[in-house]
């Protein structure tokens, strides 16, 4: 029997991602499957469509490593997680790889144990409300009732942000945004609070998005990336150079469109050497010569991932902003592939 299994079936009291086994890489592979914890729902973060199909910006990282190691971006088991599970979900083994607009923390890394391997979306936490309301600062919510996310560091900001500036709230705690919406949109709640792109990302499915304000305050930096378990270091090397790719091939100019043709060979060396015409990245990686290639080419560079499911054509309606790469004044910055 698997380890994972043995391990999802004991209590999770107490378990930390240590005691997971390491090897995962060889497990996938074993496998022929990815498991990957996405969100419950979260349109163009990750959503099943109309044909049960997952989509998103998140659901592309978890796509993207499934074309580098497996050769097929549909060797994907994605596994709903909430706030709240996720974390079990992935300390237990049932899930190889998180990709749910999770944020970097010190003590997800240090005390939970995992180990981001990057970031795929700066972000910061925001308000909403109803236009109703009349409000247009968040230091105007004083005594207002906030749906929230469990286990999530939205509630601690929530309390942080409240607390210096002297105000109170009351919170009502919720499991999934499906279910945020819902009670928001039925009035439970005065103010619904999550990340940025969350926030507009449920507005967008909203019968009457331009009802909803979202306020100016930013109150919180929210690096969302994928993680994996601490001591996974191959595993991790696997995650981590893959979003790599996806940011390196937008700053090169690789794109799906034109990828078969730059896999031809270049007179760029370090697009020959991520696209695998030079050198020897890939068996370093414990992987072939065109696991870049491969994951690139499943959904496009991180600028094509970014435009179809987030971007600023889409319902969701999200600028670069920070997310934009460090040439063109962001924080997105690929090490070198050398
Ligand atoms: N980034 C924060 C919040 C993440 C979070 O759970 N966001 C909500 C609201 S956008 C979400 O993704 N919900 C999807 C779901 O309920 O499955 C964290 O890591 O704690």
């Amino acid at each position: 029997m698997k380890k994972s299994v043995i391990l999802g079936a004991l209590t999770v009291a107490g378990l930390t991602a240590g005691a997971a086994v390491a090897g995962t890489m060889d497990d996938v592979k074993a496998r022929g499957k990815l498991n990957c914890g996405v969100t419950t729902g979260l349109v163009g973060f990750a959503a099943p469509d109309a044909n049960g199909e997952w989509k998103g910006f998140d659901v592309s990282v978890c796509r993207a490593v499934a074309a580098a190691v497996l050769g097929d971006q549909n060797a994907v088991e994605f596994v709903p997680t909430t706030g709240k599970t996720r974390f079990t979900a992935l300390a237990s083994g049932e899930i190889d790889l998180l990709a749910r607009n999770t944020t970097w923390t010190f003590s997800r890394d240090v005390d939970l144990k995992f180990e981001f391997v990057g970031v795929n979306y700066y972000d910061g936490q925001g308000f909403m409300v109803p236009k109703g309301l009349g409000v247009s600062s968040a230091k105007e919510l004083d005594g207002a009732t906030v749906c929230i996310q469990t286990g999530t560091t939205t509630e601690l900001n929530l309390a942080d942000f409240f607390r210096s500036n002297n105000i109170s709230y009351e919170p009502v705690p919720i499991e999934t945004n499906a279910e945020a919406q819902q009670q928001y949109l039925a009035g439970a709640c005065d103010v619904y609070t999550t990340d940025a792109s969350g926030l507009a990302a449920t507005r967008a499915t909203f019968e009457n998005p331009g009802d909803h304000v979202i306020l100016p305050e930013i109150i919180s930096k929210e690096p969302l990336g994928p993680l994996v378990r601490h001591g996974d270091n191959e595993w991790g090397d696997v995650a981590r150079w893959t979003l790599n790719a996806l940011i390196a091939a937008e700053e090169y100019g690789i794109t799906s469109a034109n990828i078969e043709e730059l896999a031809k060979g270049t007179n760029n060396p370090e697009i020959n050497r991520l696209l695998g015409t030079e050198g020897t990245l890939g068996e370093m990686l414990g992987l072939d010569a065109e696991w870049a290639k491969r994951a690139i080419a499943a959904n496009g560079n991180y600028a094509e991932i970014f435009a179809k499911n987030i971007g600023e054509e889409t319902p969701v309606g999200l600028a670069r902003g920070l997310n934009a790469q460090w040439t063109n004044g962001g924080l997105l910055y690929a090490p070198p592939f050398r």
